[in-house]
């Protein structure tokens, strides 16, 4: 260990490590924009990091560096708050606001932006280079999921290396010069024409202001509240309860699943039902499905498909493995079918005027909505989608906290009651759990030694493992989260090094409790994985049910709607196809 000091405070420290790491571990505060220490990017281009170094050589026996990208030297003398440091910290702040479109008040990042915070924190009392700002630059809302205002990109790059490290993808770019420069797409002028983006909305989590972010259609859902016309369903995911708490201060991965119904009520929906439920279906579907593909040479390994963006990348990167794709939809678009259909018709409703909502924790999911092979008579299935951070966003415009309401159950009989097995889709590998629970039961005729099946569980980033399917003799199975590592886990597929039967993929590291559309914490990155695993766990053991066979609503609506899984009806319904 080597030794040196900070704000005269003595700190300990390997080499290599910069000043900004130690201070960091130390507890020792230094602003920062574009270091992004999750993602070890440090590009030192925001300049605000800046910190005071003892050095002999230079005039006044002091120096000023950037902290991110200095390494910390055998005592070495820093100082974090000189009155040289924290000039020069309001200096460059102004400058970067010089160039930023500052209508805060209308902002995404409104209370929530890491670029305020620096600036409070270095003390921008009067902004000289206020109103400067002249530069109209790209106003991005041409994707389904995403928004991308480059009057409020700050340059920092932390998007472009997110799609990049984690995902694999590369979509984003830093274009252009001089005050036109900001995040750009690379190889196209707009989102829409990248020939790259799933729409992940990784990017959206670590941007430390409001330069990209969801398409917010949050005001639609409160017009059609508001219609006497129209009746709503709303739905959430089973992500969506252990992480919307976060957006009131609330301990992370807290389950907040009933204040979210009275929530729900209370802004004026008709009916709230639970997306969980539909997992339970698309259990019985996927699994069917993937027993039929054993017996009868189908394409294996079988792929998941109920993650937007791993589908979109699929699609687009990788259309050799369309067939690989399970032709069961996903939850949102299963309870989309039911809802229009089964539903409307228990309730008494013309599908014609009922709208349905998802609430997901994933941008892609409104990409999903709009498929057009997911709409009926002209109607989609789904008529809307809001992600975790529009739904915060709608109860706070409403005064409504959520973490001081009670609970309320699920005001609908119907689409409502679930498994734990519906609950755990939430995190990677639970999908892949839920669907081995049912399977082994239908070709064994006995159920699993053990209810949780532990191999595919936690954040490595593949997980595999093998199960016992009678005639099928060991079959193994594999899990996946991230795109970059599911890029690897194609090309040992395809190089025949993988010989998988069935695997679970999911776009976003920890899977949609880390999603895309979920709260943004600011400066950090996946930090609140273990919390929301954990909470989801928690919910599948609490439940009576833990299997998707048993859900009795499940088995009625078999018993009087769709006959069996897999039936002609349920094919129609709940199955889909993909894009060329
Ligand atoms: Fe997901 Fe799914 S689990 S995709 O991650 O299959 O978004 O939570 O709702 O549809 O159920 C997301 C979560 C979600 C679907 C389900
Ligand atoms: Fe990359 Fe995902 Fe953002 Fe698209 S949405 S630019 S794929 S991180």
């Amino acid at each position: 260990m080597m030794k040196a000091w900070i704000n005269n405070q003595e700190v300990e420290f390997t080499e290599g490590e910069s000043i900004l790491q130690v201070a960091k571990k130390a507890g020792i505060f230094i602003p920062t924009l574009c270091a992004f220490l999750p993602l070890n990017h440090t590009p030192g281009t925001c300049r605000v990091c800046l910190v005071e170094i003892e050095d002999k050589s230079a005039p006044g026996g002091t120096r000023v560096v950037t902290s991110c990208t200095t390494p910390m030297l055998e005592g070495m003398r820093v100082m974090t708050r000189t009155r040289r440091v924290r000039r020069m910290q309001r200096l460059q702040m102004a400058w970067i606001f010089a160039d930023h479109d500052q209508d805060c008040a209308s902002c995404v990042r409104y209370g929530n932006c890491e670029l305020q915070d620096v600036a409070m924190y270095v003390g921008l009392k009067h902004n000289t280079c206020n109103g400067r700002f002249t530069t109209p630059r790209p106003f991005d809302l041409t994707q389904n999921g995403l928004l991308r205002d480059v009057n409020k990109c700050i340059r920092c790059g932390r998007c472009v290396e997110v799609c990049r490290q984690v995902q694999g993808i590369s979509a984003l770019t830093i274009d252009d010069i001089s005050t036109h420069c900001g995040v750009g797409i690379a190889h196209a002028k707009t989102w829409a024409e990248s020939p790259y983006c799933v729409q992940c909305g990784q990017c959206t989590m670590v941007c430390p202001t409001g330069a990209l972010g969801e398409h917010d259609q949050g005001e639609t859902a409160i017009d059609w509240f508001e219609d006497p016309e129209i009746k709503t369903v709303v739905a959430f995911a089973p992500a969506a309860r252990v992480t919307v708490g976060d957006a009131f201060g609330m301990d992370p991965g807290a389950n907040t699943e009933g204040q979210m119904v009275t929530a729900i009520k209370r802004l004026g929906a008709d009916y709230v039902c639970d997306i969980n439920w539909a997992a339970d279906v698309t259990i019985m579907e996927e699994g069917t499905e993937f027993i039929e593909r054993l017996s009868s040479g189908g394409q294996l390994p079988m792929m998941t498909s109920c993650c937007s963006g791993w589908v979109n990348y699929v699609e687009k990167h990788h259309p050799e493995f369309r067939q690989n794709l399970s032709t069961t939809r996903s939850p949102q678009g299963i309870f989309g079918a039911l809802a229009k259909t089964w539903f409307a018709r228990e309730h008494g409703l013309d599908p014609e005027k009922l709208r349905f909502i998802s609430i997901m924790p994933c941008t892609a999911k409104k990409d999903e909505a709009a498929r057009p092979q997911l709409s009926r008579n002209g109607m989609p299935d789904t008529d809307l989608v809001l992600t975790v951070r529009e739904f915060a966003r709608l109860l706070f415009q409403h005064g409504i906290r959520l973490d001081r309401l009670p609970s309320t159950p699920f005001d609908s009989p119907f689409m409502s009651q679930n498994t734990g097995a519906g609950a755990i889709f939430g995190t990677t590998g639970g999908v892949m759990e839920a669907a081995l629970r049912t399977v082994y039961r239908k070709v064994n005729g006995r159920e699993l030694d053990s209810v949780d099946f532990i191999p595919v569980r936690g954040m490595e980033a593949v997980k595999e493992a093998k199960v016992d399917l009678g005639k099928f003799g060991s079959v193994k199975v594999a899990v996946v989260h991230g795109l970059r590592n599911a890029e690897k886990v194609l090309s040992d597929i395809d190089s025949g090094r993988a010989d998988y039967k069935f695997l679970e993929v999911m776009a976003c590291p920890g899977g949609c409790i880390d999603g895309g559309g979920t709260i943004r914490i600011k400066n950090s990155y996946l930090s609140r994985s273990k919390a929301r695993m954990a909470s989801i766990y928690k919910i599948d053991q609490h439940r009576k049910l833990r299997r998707s066979h048993e859900n009795p609503d499940v088995i009625r609506l078999y018993d009087q709607y769709l006959g069996e899984p897999g039936s002609e009806v349920a094919h129609e319904l709940l199955h889909t196809v993909y894009r060329n």
